[in-house]
């Protein structure tokens, strides 16, 4: 599908002019039309400038899945500013990083999570506002004096999105409108997402998967959504039920939960258009068995937030199970020795390399850390190992740097083992991936006590504080030592066999 827009925005504000009647948005037994949605964006976008906003600044948006971030997510790229979605379990820690790194003047938030916030607010001075949902929002946007402004410039700036890093500071990815326009026209290329489609949205709008496939896919085909808080299997197995959608996106965790609900039901859901699975990897048992019970092959692709989505398997032809398909159209991807930096022949395993228009621009002010991964010929080292086949389907296959993925989230063990190390009793620890049925990966920490009488709870409520809940260890195994190579340095792959073992045993 061809469009000429600059932004994600221009798109949305398009169709709005066009059906403006139409559906976008469905929540909670509400529904938002496009106009209504747009009117909406245009207010908090003109509230924004009469607050002070200037063209570039950072407005944070830390609250759950709402038409109220959609609409300040819009509005927010209207005043010329730049998103920073901020993942809702974040702790103080966490929070105050994000913040003081992005530099955020406005943070729009919800009664849920802005205690958390203002236990740190102090430390930044920086952030000049925080609007709470409900009554504050509609005094700010009261506000509203000046008419809407322009509409970005594609070279704009538009979402600066935290990755954790391996260092246990997470990195803001820059997006720029054109490389956001870029992914989304080539998603909806790939998986015929038209103006008819009815998607069941019900991933965290802070990420790149429901916030950059998702939300962007509904508004730049003009299309409709309906938006749930969060994931719950036996309200979505009922939504399926009602026959009214034709896509649902999600991460293989939610696939696990939707199969084990299938089995307790006796009625299916007609098969939809699309089912869509990605940010980590799929399991070809929960492939297979979805076929079995929803008559239907998932479509697997693999992206990241620093690119969005970077490949797919194909919408027509062969869906192959344990892979990731190939890229996008008007992208490019190859394998490549990770020391020589050579491409490598199908089938043998590399590091995954990708190239295009998608690709952002680098690390908020991190340019070491840009150069790293983004080379000059405009190739992005993806961290992921894998290969290629013969006839193009890659398939990931590992990692190259220390992560675990669970239910969708990642987790960068580092950043778990500097929060453990300054509990008082323990002496050493490490943290590793362990296979789980649920979240594909379970974050485990082998600890050396200094105190004897330390227990498995003390280490996983150490973390409350400053880590959002789903970094904290799932089990504790204590141990009389960490395996560590002759220069010191902890051999993670043995503490990860022995607790396997030791797992067996018990
Ligand atoms: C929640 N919990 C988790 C967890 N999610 N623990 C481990 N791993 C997770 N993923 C913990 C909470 O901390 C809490 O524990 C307890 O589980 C219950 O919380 P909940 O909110 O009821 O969670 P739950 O229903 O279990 O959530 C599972 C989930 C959710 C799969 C619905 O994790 C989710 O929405 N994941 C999607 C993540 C996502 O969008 N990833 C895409 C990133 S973009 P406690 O002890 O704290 O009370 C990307 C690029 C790409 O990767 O390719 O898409
Ligand atoms: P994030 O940094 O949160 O955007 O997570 C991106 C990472 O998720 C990638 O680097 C991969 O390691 C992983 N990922 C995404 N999609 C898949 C997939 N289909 N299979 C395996 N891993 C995936």
């Amino acid at each position: 599908m061809a469009d000429s827009s600059s932004s994600i925005v221009e798109a949305f504000v398009r169709h709005a002019e066009g059906t403006p009647e139409k559906p976008c948005l469905l929540f909670e037994g509400e529904e938002w039309s496009y106009e209504e949605l747009r009117e909406r964006a245009a207010t908090f976008a003109s509230a924004l400038r009469s607050w002070g906003l200037n063209t570039g600044e950072r407005v944070a948006l830390f609250l759950g899945n709402s038409p109220d971030f959609l609409a300040a997510y819009l509005g927010t790229h209207v005043a010329g500013g730049v998103v920073v979605p901020v993942n809702t379990a974040y702790r103080r820690g966490e929070l105050r990083h994000i913040f003081d790194d992005a530099g955020v003047q406005l943070c729009l938030t919800d009664g849920e999570r802005r205690p958390e916030l203002e236990r740190v607010r102090e430390d930044l001075p920086e952030l000049q506002a925080v609007i709470e949902t409900g009554e504050e929002l509609d005094t700010f946007l009261n506000s509203a004096e000046t008419g809407a402004t322009e509409l970005p410039d594609g070279e704009d700036l538009a979402v600066i999105a935290y990755t954790s890093g391996t260092t246990g500071r997470s990195k803001g990815a820059m997006l720029l409108h054109r490389n956001l326009v870029a992914n989304i026209e080539a998603i909806c290329e790939a998986w015929r997402w038209t103006a008819d489609d009815h998607l069941l949205l019900t991933l965290p709008l802070f990420h790149t998967h429901g916030l950059t496939v998702g939300a962007h896919g509904t508004f730049f085909s003009g299309a409709s959504a309906e938006l749930h808080r969060s994931f719950d299997a036996a309200r979505v197995y009922d939504a399926l039920l009602g026959g009214t959608f034709t896509m649902f996106f999600g991460v293989p965790t939610m696939y696990t939960r939707l199969l084990r609900e299938a089995k307790t039901r006796e009625e299916s859901p007609d098969p939809l258009r699309l089912y869509v699975a990605g940010s980590a990897a799929l399991s070809p048992q929960a492939f297979d068995e979805f076929e079995k019970l929803f008559g239907e092959r998932i479509l697997e692709r693999y992206g990241m937030t620093e690119t969005g989505m970077n490949l797919t398997n194909p919408y027509d032809g062969e869906r192959r199970s344990g892979t990731v398909g190939g890229p996008f159209p008007g992208q490019e991807a190859r394998v490549v020795d990770i020391e020589s930096r050579e491409v490598l022949p199908a089938g043998e395993v590399g590091e995954i390399e990708v190239r295009g228009p998608h690709v952002f621009e680098g690390y908020w002010n991190r340019p070491d850390a840009t150069k790293e991964v983004l080379g000059e010929d405009g190739w992005f080292r993806t961290e992921d190992l894998g290969s290629v086949s013969e006839d193009g389907y890659f398939t990931i296959s590992g990692r190259t740097k220390e992560l675990i993925i669970s239910g969708g989230y990642n987790v960068y063990p580092r950043e778990v083992e500097e929060v453990l190390e300054g509990h008082p009793g323990v002496a050493e620890v490490a943290v590793v991936g362990l296979p789980d049925e649920e979240y594909g990966e379970k974050v485990t920490a082998a600890v050396v006590r200094d105190d004897p009488e330390l227990t498995e709870e003390e280490v996983k409520d150490f973390c409350q504080d400053d880590l959002a809940g789903f970094k904290k260890p799932r089990e504790v195994f204590f141990v009389e030592e960490l395996p560590r190579n002759a220069l010191g340095k902890v051999q993670k792959h043995l503490v990860q066999e022995s607790l396997v073992e030791s797992k067996g045993e018990a």
